[in-house]
């Protein structure tokens, strides 16, 4: 017996030997990049770059300038000018690659650009084998034959996006109106070649970044080796799922290069670590194959958005064996849920698992100007902050790109569901069938790249495609110069793209995850972005420059964008402005803000004026303007919340920032919360309370996101500034599962009992086990016009821990720490009479450093 397993051992050892499995070989790392010798005027212009020099990939040519030190740092300073020959230059990227015989001997040899920006050219050995012309797409090209033993050269040539289309663009008597015109003078006003590229929207500048249009290799390349056959891709699909089973479908696309037999053994592993294993025999022929591979999960354990239940994750994984030469695996981790939108007469949100879940959150734009450069840590930091503040959504916008895997894995880890936009970011597309079949193939691949990941709960076709088309005025001039019959070829074409061609990719590739066709838009169901039907982009305040009371005027179905900018801290502000003054209109400052060509600050200055007190320094504005903003969306998100069930989501705009910026996020570059951030924990809590004046009266209402009734007070206080108690009343509250109840309406003159306007103010309050578990503060007028009185602000430091004291009302209070960064554990808050709080604050200074560094702001006199 002991010797027959003996013996077995050694004849399995002995195939497994003989099978030589798929091997990977990872070119990333050190290249190197010039000028393309073609380019003689850059390289004229350029000599010391037109010799090689250090590149790294995944990167960009713009990134390997600055790391050289041959460009400053565009996010210093005004520093966003000399680096745009980068992108109006051609490029070359070179490696050697040691290549042995036996690996000339296996039968495949594939380079596997996981990324390309974006039209290149690919050269093995002086051998021209691939050309690009989309950079959401992973290209392979059989390489073999190119291949000797020894050292071998790869080149890959970027050509300059802007140049390479410009001749197209400029000979167009109307070209496709696009997003922002460049400031640089490389491309003429009106006639942007962004709306004809398949490249990050964004990198062309944006109303939150600058232009930095990036050349390079920007996803990870690989050398695949294989004999036989590989797996190209995994899908899995779930067919059916409820409490007794899951019915999967594992979708395996084999690829083989001759007749064969395969064996494929799906193993799934249950989040208890139990393992079951299905085995399938499949014959194959050369070329693409499919097999499919049913599976059942007895008892499944349901995936949760954050707040509503667990993130049990199952893993599935493939081995593909021939007995031969094929050996390859494959691995996916998914999450059981359903996920349905609910369309009911206009209504617009998501059912996950049968639960109308609402959804609370923001607007995700790309992490860096440099999309290769973004590490984990940035990514799980903007997620993990994302969850902390009671969000449990993010929109991953269209304007920028796919976003990587571990991006989406956190996402299904932390129960935060993406929507996920395709990546069109407001441009008109072409209508034409190159386009169309380029972005065809990049659906398909990118829904099949993230497929498996339970956070995705929607894809939607793009960002203000179709309300742009419908209302902006730049499309509605084009109309009128291009005629009806080119209106309706362009119309038509991006019908087809947004209503068949990625409808299609979601269907076949992910079916039971919902499409919508863009963000906003009603499904083509009657005209978009409107209040009644569909999802919701309000900027009458802000880019409207409206009061900020307007966001009460309507209940959306679903606000998927609202915004309110402010600057970044100073530690922020210090390290891309320097050391010297500061004002909200200096050019480094004007350089920083994108809203408005630059001109943006006029309308934080705008708002600041309308609503709040004077600024007594630079320092006091930042944070007036972070007041504004956290003010502005705390008015609009608990407004969002008391509207359900007619509303149903609230994501404001934005989360995050690409640089550092003055802007609508609510955490900078840097990751740093801003005031709103802080806020958006409280409006975003899973009870919270509501009070709203309106026409002489107090409007209070309840929410509740827990699946279970729960029982607790509401209570609601006026005071006097001297803190003298005016009015009281509090009531006993059984808050249904997932609801909003408005419980009073109270009349000023029985909350205020006829008290001064501006020198009261009422403060309402949600209690669950006799605790306060929210708050909301009513003024019947302007900050700018409350009497508020001196607040008596006291800080007692306990190593890095600050306890904080008012003596009076305390409005919006921040702890400044100037240029040293420090994140207190609370911020913003309002402190009412005789109250204290207990921050703690994390830093890398010390806790002298951090005492010496505080400022106390509020909103009323110091
Ligand atoms: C929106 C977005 C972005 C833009 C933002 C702020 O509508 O979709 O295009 O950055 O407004 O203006």
């Amino acid at each position: 017996m002991k010797i027959r397993a003996a013996l077995l051992s050694v004849l399995l050892l002995t195939t497994s030997a003989l099978a030589a499995p798929k091997d990977v070989v990872s070119l990333n790392g050190e290249w190197q990049v010039r000028i393309d010798p073609a380019d003689a005027d850059a390289a004229k212009a350029h000599p010391k770059e037109s010799k090689w020099f250090k590149s790294l990939v995944p990167g960009s040519v713009q990134q390997d300038l600055i790391s050289a030190g041959r460009v400053p740092d565009p996010f210093k300073g005004i520093n966003e000018a000399p680096i745009q020959w980068a992108g109006m230059t051609n490029w070359q990227f070179r490696r050697t690659l040691q290549v042995t015989p036996a690996m000339l001997a296996r039968d495949n040899l594939e380079l596997v650009f996981d990324g390309l920006d974006t039209f290149a050219s690919v050269s093995v050995n002086g051998k021209a084998l691939l050309s690009t012309d989309n950079a959401h797409r992973r290209w392979r090209v059989d390489v073999k034959q190119a291949l000797k033993a020894g050292e071998n050269e790869i080149i890959v040539s970027i050509a300059s996006p802007i140049r390479t289309l410009q001749p197209k663009v400029l000979a167009e008597a109307n070209p496709l109106p696009g997003e922002y015109d460049s400031p640089y003078g490389d491309e003429p006003k009106g006639k942007q070649t962004s709306p004809y590229i398949r490249k990050p929207k964004y990198q062309y500048g944006w109303d939150w970044g600058p232009r930095l249009v990036n050349i390079g290799v920007w996803q990870p390349v690989n050398l695949e080796v294989w004999d036989d056959a590989r797996v190209d891709t995994l899908l899995v699909h779930q067919e059916a799922l409820n409490d007794a089973e899951a019915r999967l479908l594992a979708r395996y696309r084999v690829v083989a290069d001759k007749e064969t037999t395969v064996t494929l053994t799906t193993s799934i592993t249950a989040p208890d670590g139990t393992v079951q294993k299905v085995e399938r025999t499949a014959k194959v022929a050369a070329g693409v194959n499919e097999v499919t591979v049913p599976l059942t999960i007895e008892k499944p354990q349901r995936w949760w958005p954050v707040g509503y239940g667990a993130q049990p994750l199952y893993k599935v994984s493939g081995h593909l064996g021939d007995g031969q030469g094929a050996a390859d695996t494959v691995e996916r981790r998914i999450g059981l849920r359903t996920s349905e939108l609910v369309r009911d007469k206009g209504s617009f949100g998501f059912k996950i698992n049968g639960m109308v879940i609402f959804a609370k959150g923001s607007n995700l734009i790309p992490f860096d100007n440099f999309p290769a450069r973004v590490s984990e840590a940035q990514m799980r930091d903007v997620l993990t902050s994302a969850r902390d503040a009671n969000m449990n959504m993010i929109r991953v916008w269209g304007g920028g790109y796919y976003l990587h895997d571990a991006f989406y894995a956190m996402a299904d880890e932390m129960g935060i569901m993406v929507w996920q936009d395709f990546m069109f970011g407001g441009a008109v597309t072409p209508p034409d069938a190159e386009f169309r079949h380029s972005v065809k193939a990049e659906a398909e691949e990118q829904v099949e790249r993230l497929q498996s990941h339970p956070s995705i709960v929607v894809w939607a076709g793009n960002n203000e495609v179709l309300s742009g088309w419908e209302n902006w005025s730049d499309r509605k001039a084009f109309k009128k110069k291009v005629g009806p019959d080119e209106q309706e070829r362009v119309g038509v074409g991006m019908a087809v793209l947004f209503d068949r061609v990625l409808r299609d990719a979601v269907l076949t590739r992910s079916p039971g995850i919902p499409y919508w066709p863009g963000s906003p838009s009603t499904d083509y169901e009657g005209p978009t972005d409107t209040d009644k039907d569909g999802d919701r982009h309000f900027w009458d305040v802000w880019s409207g420059s409206k009061p900020v009371e307007k966001y009460l005027e309507s209940c959306p179905r679903f606000m998927s964008e609202y915004g309110f900018q402010s600057m970044p801290d100073m530690a922020t502000i210090r390290d891309f402005a320097g050391k010297g003054d500061l004002a909200i209109d200096s050019p480094v400052l004007k350089a920083h803000q994108k809203f408005l060509a630059g001109e943006g600050n006029d309308r934080l200055k705008l708002y600041m004026d309308q609503r709040l007190r004077p600024a007594k320094d630079f320092a006091d504005l930042v944070y007036l303007t972070q007041v504004n903003q956290a003010q502005a969306i705390d008015m609009a998100a608990r407004h969002h919340r008391a509207c359900r069930p007619v509303t149903l989501g609230s994501l404001y705009w934005q989360i995050n920032d690409t640089w550092p910026a003055i802007s609508w996020a609510s955490m900078d570059y840097y990751g740093r919360w801003k005031l709103l951030h802080y806020a958006a924990r409280r409006f975003f809590a899973p009870q919270a309370i509501v009070a709203q004046h309106r026409d002489g009266a107090t409007v209070v209402s309840v929410v509740s996101d827990a699946t279970q009734p729960i029982t607790g007070q509401w209570r609601i206080r006026s005071f006097d500034m001297a803190g003298k108690v005016i009015g009281n009343r509090e009531e006993a509250v059984t808050m249904l599962p997932l609801s909003a109840t408005q419980v009073a309406s109270i009349p000023d003159a029985d909350l205020f009992h006829g008290a001064d306007a501006k020198a009261s103010y009422a403060v309402a309050e949600l209690l669950l086990d006799g605790k306060p578990v929210s708050r909301t503060i009513v003024e019947r007028a302007l900050p700018k016009d409350m009497a508020y009185p001196a607040p008596g602000l006291k800080a007692e430091w306990d190593g890095k821990k600050v306890t904080i004291t008012a003596t009076a009302l305390a409005r919006a209070v921040m702890l400044d720490f100037g240029a040293t960064a420090a994140q207190p554990s609370d911020d913003g808050f309002d402190l009412l009479p005789g109250e204290s709080i207990t921050v703690d604050v994390r830093s890398d200074a010390t806790a002298a450093a951090l005492k010496r560094a505080l400022t106390l702001r509020t909103l009323g006199p110091q």
